[in-house]
């Protein structure tokens, strides 16, 4: 089935200058993009998108890197959308990611990760209301 996932270009992804290295892995796989902007995630959007993890010893250290620089949030479409893109980025630790994946070829360790991917259907249509509207993704390719 055709589905969407919600990619995240995190902050060490931008400060590295990889936005376009990243991007064009992306579009090589044959996902399409539908949606991207660059934003700056307020300590309240970083908390909210990562409500889960608000119990682990990480979570501060996760929101202060989160918040610590401008990040690229990406609409992404196609076959097995989620389950693919987690592919293409590779495991959360990059010792234990895959070779050729993401994070494998330039993740630094376990938080400075470069890539967010969305983990199911569910969540993904949820984090990709938290950065865009519909009437925005409708607007640019008429999809809602
Ligand atoms: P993924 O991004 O692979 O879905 P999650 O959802 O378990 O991984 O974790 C979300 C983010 O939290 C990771 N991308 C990473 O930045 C950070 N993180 C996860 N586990 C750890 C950990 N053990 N230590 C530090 N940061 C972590």
């Amino acid at each position: 089935m055709t589905n969407r996932t919600l990619a995240i270009l995190k902050p060490d992804c931008v400060r590295k200058e990889l936005i376009g290295k990243v991007i064009s892995q992306i579009q090589s796989a044959g996902f399409r993009i539908l949606g991207l902007k660059m934003v700056r995630l307020t300590e309240d959007t970083a908390k909210g998108f990562y409500e889960v993890h608000k119990e682990r010893q990480f979570f501060k250290d996760l929101i202060s890197y989160m918040t610590s620089g401008p990040c690229l949030p990406i609409v992404l479409e196609k076959e097995n959308a989620v389950e693919e893109f987690r592919k293409l980025i590779g495991a959360t630790d990059p010792a234990k990611a895959e070779e050729g994946t993401i994070r494998k070829l330039y993740a630094e360790n376990i938080q400075e990760n470069i890539v967010h991917g969305s983990d199911s259907n569910e969540n993904a249509m949820k984090e990709i209301s938290h950065f865009f509207s519909r009437r925005e993704l409708l607007e640019i390719n008429g999809w809602n």
